[in-house]
């Protein structure tokens, strides 16, 4: 591809009013899970799934390679080129899957699923990150067990402790349910399989588990999977003893705790940082058609870094991180408006398709209340944020979000419910196509709408069936991170 044709394409990606501003995404083309998260050395490396040619995935074709990037802060990214591309005949020949990162003594080493066949190979730099050497010995495992019948064997997530190295892969058995199967060595070249670490009820959490991500928070262990038939991130919390784990199911969220309701957060791995802190990144979701999404030269974004912790009760809690707030830019304030179903209007002088929004609301009797956003001034275009409280359920309604056909325009949500006494915080990042809504900081939606109207820019407030009591909004006019 000529130079000419990369200059066009990033002049056509800077003009493109749906591209987010301060979500990290690849310089062009195609990212999806995000891979190999690693603190190292004072910085936060994040690599990705990435086809650098095209706004595609390509399947098992040899399209699929690792982007990678680095940040001092967790807000301004800057990219690094690709680290690890399909080495023709090699056991990744068609694509470099997804897999984790570890620094082993001063070595950063990634573990990755090559494939076809799905097999697990590893990968080292010894200048920092910039370039990677696979082992002359890969694939370091070859094959699944021999006598497990298994739905997919990859995304290898290791770990250390004490002097071994564990390694879950990602499976699941035939006619049972998803797993994650636990392996050990000494070395990261010579693996032992030992046992799944659990197994799940097909029938509730899928009979494959992708992207496993496990690690301890508080005082337990945390296991986080990924389900692709229904875009969906079941969390598992409980007990890690004797190398089994012994999951609880999680209150408050869809069946054993989906990490996002939105069904556009997937994949999602995290790494530890030199504060102890835990953080989380998922690969959000086109909600546009794979035609747009290939003439659009970009496809695929990384949500906000999530800080994860753990509440009394054992339940899962997910915030922001802190770093975020240097993109505020101007500030609006509104308090103690009282919303009901006539007075529902657009705040006046607030407009913006980039935009942090801070939302304490008292729920007196209204049936559903929320935001609006992206609001076009005649109401063609508009996108609802709100909470059921017949239903007790976090929502998106996108029906009306835009007046171009192929995007997705289904609702989108899932069970939250406010306790009788309870006041809801609805935490909300706006980025142009992207929406990222944390709620009590206990449940997480994530969105995506496309507005085609240049006007679509209002912000408003609703109340259905009874009022509402909005104690404070705060609404902040977010900064770009690229410039
Ligand atoms: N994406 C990767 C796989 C993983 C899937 C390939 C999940 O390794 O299982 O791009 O989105």
């Amino acid at each position: 591809m000529s130079i000419s044709f990369w200059t066009e394409l990033r002049e056509k990606l800077a003009a493109d009013p749906q591209r987010p501003r301060y979500h990290f995404l690849p310089p062009a083309n195609w990212m999806n899970d995000p891979n190999g998260p690693l603190f190292w050395k004072g910085k936060y490396h994040i690599f990705y799934q990435h086809n650098p040619y095209a706004a595609f995935h390509g399947g098992r074709t040899g399209t699929m390679h690792w982007g990678h990037a680095f940040s001092e802060d967790l807000v301004y990214w800057k990219h690094l080129p690709v680290a690890l591309a399909p080495t023709p005949d090699g056991p990744d020949k068609n694509g470099i899957y997804t897999g984790c990162a570890v620094d082993n003594s001063g070595v950063p080493t990634i573990i990755y699923t090559g494939v076809s066949p799905e097999v697990q190979c590893i990968a080292t730099s010894n200048d920092d990150m910039i370039t990677w050497k696979k082992h002359d010995r890969n694939p370091v495992i070859d094959s699944p067990p021999k006598d497990l019948e298994v739905t997919g064997f990859r995304d290898p997530c290791v770990w250390k402790e004490k002097d071994d190295w564990y390694m879950l892969i990602g499976s699941g058995i035939k006619g049972i349910g998803g797993t994650c199967l636990l392996y050990r060595s000494k070395d990261l070249i010579a693996w032992e399989y030992l046992h799944p670490l659990c197994i799940g009820d097909g029938k509730n959490t899928g009979d494959m588990w992708e992207c496993p991500d496990f690690f301890p928070l508080g005082n337990k262990h945390v296991l986080l999977v990924s389900v692709l038939r229904r875009r969906w991130n079941p969390c598992f919390i409980g007990e890690y003893i004797d190398h089994k784990f012994q999951p609880r199911v999680q209150r408050n969220l869809d069946l054993s705790g989906n990490l996002d309701i939105g069904g556009c957060f997937y994949a999602a791995k995290s790494m530890a940082d030199s504060r102890g802190r835990r953080i989380l990144f998922g690969w959000i979701l086109e909600g546009r058609s794979a035609s747009a999404q290939w003439a659009s030269g970009w496809s695929g974004v990384l949500s906000l870094p999530r800080m994860l912790s753990l509440h009394e009760d054992s339940t899962l809690r997910m915030e922001p991180v802190t770093e975020l707030k240097v993109l505020r830019g101007k500030h609006y304030q509104y308090k103690n408006l009282h919303v009901t179903t006539t007075s529902s209007s657009l705040l006046k002088d607030i407009q913006g398709d980039c935009l942090e929004i801070i939302a304490q609301f008292d729920p007196e009797d209204a049936k559903e209340f929320g935001l609006k956003v992206r609001c076009a001034p005649d109401g063609t275009e508009q996108t609802l944020i709100f909470y059921n409280n017949a239903s007790k359920s976090l929502n998106v309604n996108r029906e009306r979000s835009s007046l171009t056909p192929e995007v997705n325009q289904y609702e989108q949500g899932g069970p939250f419910e406010l306790a009788s006494d309870e006041t809801l915080k609805l935490h909300i990042f706006m980025d142009r196509s992207v929406i990222e809504v944390f709620a009590n900081d206990q449940v997480c939606l994530t969105s995506r709408i496309y507005p085609s109207r240049t006007n679509s820019l209002g912000i408003g407030l609703f109340a259905r069936g009874g009022s509402v009591k909005l104690k404070s909004i705060d609404i902040w006019e977010m900064r770009s991170i690229w410039e």
